[in-house]
């Protein structure tokens, strides 16, 4: 077993410093959807990267295991990031690791259970915000200008090295690039770090490039919209990003790949949410939102017939149980008793 900086060491941009900290992760599955894609239109392949069986239970594992190894290496002894949750966890994990101190700012009141949960049981210093995930990453941009701190937000390059790595999977599962590729986006740093990867690829051994579909949600969709979002809200807090670090470089390589970047709401968000679980992929909701843009899209005349499509979805649905358990009624109740239970189940088989 080998973390991701040995397993692709020679294609990721890292300083000779860099001192591997792994929870080994990475190689996550590519799950064959037939059922969705029939749901959709039918008439394509499309398979899902989930993302949510890293280690922390999020994409950002890949990055994290490249921004903790330099910086490690480096003597560094704290970390510091802005994060709507997945990011503190991850980060906490793998400074735990690492054996550092990690410090996470996060959006007062707006993180999901799982998230904070973890990176408290990591060990985190976490600080609420009085203010989004766009106030935070300014504080800790400004922090680490003036302390000998590391920020490990996707703004750091090595995030992006170590985040190209689920482009090289996916290369190697199908033997190819898909023909389209479609994620979450939200302070934008997973979208380029792909088109890094699949370009770096094609480049190497022709293994093609995928049209990019980046899916913002629309109450927090400054990429779509073409203009900061003040006050960003959805129910995917995970995507709760109104102003994002790496918006040009997406919107730039959306374009370059033929593709582009949209807003899915949310009901759509969950609705797709629902759609994903009913097939056994349960995904929090940010995850959600690529498929639900993808199925938009294919409602409102994109042709994808005879297509390889990747979806990814990028955190478990473990991240955020509350956005599936505030809204179902509770569970119905019976007796421990035989015949009420046969009662209650009537026909069913
Ligand atoms: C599940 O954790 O920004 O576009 O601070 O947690 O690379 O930001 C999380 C982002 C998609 C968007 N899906 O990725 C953070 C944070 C999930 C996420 C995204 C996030 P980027």
């Amino acid at each position: 077993m080998s973390g991701l900086l040995r397993k692709y060491r020679h294609l990721l941009d890292l300083p000779a410093h860099t001192a591997e900290v792994t929870l080994y992760e990475g190689n996550t599955p590519l799950i064959s959807m037939p059922r969705l894609a029939a749901e959709l239109g039918g008439g394509f392949d499309l398979f899902v990267k989930f993302e949510g069986l890293n280690p922390t239970g999020s994409f950002k594992d890949r990055g994290m295991t490249a921004a903790i190894s330099e910086a490690a290496g480096r003597g560094v002894r704290t970390v510091i990031c802005a994060s709507t949750g997945n990011t503190a966890a991850s980060a906490a994990a793998y400074a735990a690791r690492a054996g550092l101190k990690a410090i996470v700012l996060i959006p007062q009141g707006k993180v999901a259970a799982g998230k904070l949960a973890g990176a408290t049981a990591y060990g985190a210093q976490v600080v609420q915000v009085e203010g989004s995930f766009d106030d935070a990453l300014g504080l800790v941009v400004a922090v680490s200008e003036t302390r000998p701190i590391a920020l490990v937000n996707s703004i750091n390059p090595y995030r992006l090295e170590g985040q190209k790595t689920a482009a090289f999977e996916i290369i190697e599962t199908l033997g190819r690039a898909p023909d389209r590729l479609c994620l979450p986006v939200g302070n934008a740093g997973n979208i380029c770090a792909y088109w890094l990867g699949f370009r770096q690829m094609h480049e190497r051994q022709g293994s093609g490039l995928p049209r990019l579909l980046g899916v913002q949600a629309a109450g927090a969709a400054p990429l779509a919209l073409g203009h900061p979002v003040e006050q960003p809200e959805t129910v995917a807090t995970a995507i709760r990003i109104g102003r994002p670090a790496r918006g040009e470089q997406a919107l730039a390589a959306a374009e370059e790949s033929g593709g582009r970047i949209i807003a899915a709401s949310d009901d759509d968000i969950l609705a797709m949410q629902t759609l994903l679980a009913a097939e056994g992929v349960w995904v929090e909701p940010a995850s959600a939102a690529g498929l639900a843009g993808l199925k938009n899209e294919i409602a409102a005349g994109l042709d994808v017939r005879g297509e390889t499509i990747v979806a990814v979805c990028t955190g478990h649905g473990l991240k955020d149980p509350d956005a599936v358990t505030r809204r179902m009624a509770a569970p119905e109740v019976v007796a421990a008793d035989i015949g009420a239970l046969e009662g209650l189940l009537g026909e069913a088989e």
